[in-house]
């Protein structure tokens, strides 16, 4: 696979190189070129010149008929687009062709329709009396985009995340220097591809490939010609970034970590709540960040929904692995860690055995545990692997407390069949997106982000195109 730079509307692969590695195999899947802080600045530099350009004249029309461009660029690639997702994560590849490229090619399609129909507000003003126009002023925003934006993306679900921030950089305006995760740099490498053909003008969109400390990420976020950061990873990273950003007051969109709750009630359609658990836990093997890894069921049901949720977790077969060794050790060391602390292992646990290629993968095995108090590492910690931990509860009101008794606060599910439980209990969850009897769908023009330690700010529709740009009031004395 080729992984290059693009800056300035040039693919380069200058900058030490940094393994790549397939997942399903341990395997080398080749050598990707870490950028300089040298690289970062031109491509920081190429950026702002882009802004000086034709583009910074575009108007909404212009930029919607780019952003369709790029879409059309994804869909006529859709197979080469899934194959290099396939490859970057180990996911199977129908999930990259059910999930990962339609939805990279909708972000695009969703802004570019966005624009269009934004509209600006105005309001006319009486004479005070105090300076101005006999005839009162009247006052108009116009949005005006933040200018040079850095785009920084994790590897769980890399093509969907970096076109989740890129579409709407783009349709605010700016020009953008995009980083994806040192793990995952062939479908970004694509992207950049796709953005060469449509014709955008050079600067406007550049991608720089490395590892974030004391690399590529961290070289972007501190650089002062940046003036906004769109950032996607763990809590952790976030803290380190607004550092960075704090020196130049860079504004940041952080979309972080979480520790999910489902709170199962007793009135739930069980099936359904069993099997919604399932995908929400073990899903792209528990990468996802609103993968459900705390579950709280109410007392009557709660052994019924243990024994069905474990049958459903040791039945699973043809998940991908953990992104790398390293990811895999972490997740493992949870499983080992899960059981020093008292836990009960329902299914899972290890790692599993195929008898084939992918036992030198970095597979680990779907796993459910029971027997936590609330206090445990493992209950309280971000795994980020296909396990969840399940408690009983007796009240509604102890199961809103358990689920907000978390430093995460990015996503959660509500099992009922009690649609006033339903609107009672969605609110008080301190959650940025709670789903009812159902999980992970959405209108992309909804907010989506978390809060506490899951992110700050919201994507999604205006709210992304709101961070994206800042509006500007002007005020006429009429
Ligand atoms: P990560 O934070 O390690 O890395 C994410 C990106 O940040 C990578 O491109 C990395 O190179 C870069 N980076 C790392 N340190 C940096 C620094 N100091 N300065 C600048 N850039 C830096 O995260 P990850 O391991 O790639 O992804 C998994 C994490 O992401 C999990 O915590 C998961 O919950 C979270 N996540 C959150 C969401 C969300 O929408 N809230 C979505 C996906 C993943
Ligand atoms: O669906 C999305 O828009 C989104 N940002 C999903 C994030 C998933 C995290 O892994």
């Amino acid at each position: 696979m080729r992984y290059a730079h693009y800056v300035s509307g040039a693919f380069r692969s200058d900058g030490d190189p940094f393994p790549v590695t397939d997942p399903t195999s341990g395997r080398s899947a080749g050598t990707a070129p870490a950028a300089s802080e040298a690289l970062v600045d031109s491509a920081v530099t190429a950026a702002r010149e882009a802004l000086h350009g034709p583009w910074g004249a575009t108007g909404t029309e212009e930029r919607a008929r780019v952003l369709h461009r790029i879409a059309d660029g994804i869909e006529a690639r859709f197979a080469e687009f899934a194959e290099a997702e396939a490859a970057d994560t180990g996911r199977p590849r129908e999930f990259a062709e059910t999930v990962d490229v339609p939805r990279a090619i909708r972000n695009f399609r969703a802004y570019a329709d966005l624009l269009t129909g934004r509209p600006e507000r105005a309001y006319t003003t009486p004479a005070t009396g105090g300076g101005s126009g006999d005839g009162g002023v009247l006052n108009y925003a116009v949005r005006r985009p933040l200018g040079v934006v850095a785009v920084i993306a994790p590897w769980n679900l890399p093509l969907l995340l970096m076109s989740w921030k890129v579409a709407p950089a783009l349709a605010a305006g700016n020009a953008v220097v995009a980083k994806p995760s040192e793990e995952t740099p062939g479908t970004a490498t694509l992207l950049a591809e796709v953005v060469d053909a449509a014709g955008l003008p050079p600067g406007v969109f550049n991608l720089v490939h490395g590892h974030g400390q004391g690399g590529a990420g961290e070289f972007l976020t501190s650089h002062p010609g940046v003036d906004g950061i769109a950032f996607t990873g763990a809590s952790a990273t976030g803290t380190a970034i607004m550092r960075a950003a704090a020196d130049h007051l860079t504004p940041v969109s952080f979309e972080l970590g979480g520790k999910n709750a489902a709170l199962v009630f007793a009135d739930a359609d069980l099936d359904a709540a069993v099997a919604g658990t399932a995908r929400s836990s073990f899903t792209h093997s528990g990468q996802i960040c609103l993968c459900t890894e705390r579950v709280y069921v109410q007392r009557p049901v709660f052994e019924e929904f243990v024994a069905a949720l474990g049958r459903k977790a040791a039945a699973l077969g043809g998940y991908g692995p953990m992104i790398s060794a390293a990811h895999r050790s972490k997740v493992l060391s949870y499983y080992r860690l899960a059981v020093e602390e008292g836990a009960t292992v329902v299914s899972g646990g290890g790692v599993p055995r195929f008898g084939d290629g992918r036992d030198e993968g970095f597979y680990v095995e779907p796993t459910v545990l029971t027997g936590l108090p609330q206090t445990a590492r493992t209950v309280r910690e971000e795994i980020f692997g296909p396990v969840c931990h399940v408690a009983p509860f007796d009240t509604e009101e102890e199961a809103v407390r358990l689920a907000n008794d978390s430093p995460y606060g990015l996503a959660a599910t509500v099992w009922t069949k009690d649609l006033s439980r339903a609107h009672r209990v969605a609110p008080r969850v301190e959650a940025g997106v709670v789903w009812v009897n159902c999980w992970n769908v959405r209108d992309l023009r909804t907010p989506f982000g978390g809060v506490k330690a899951s992110g700050i700010g919201r994507e999604g529709g205006e709210h992304s195109l709101d961070f994206f740009s800042e509006p500007v009031n002007v005020c006429v004395g009429i």
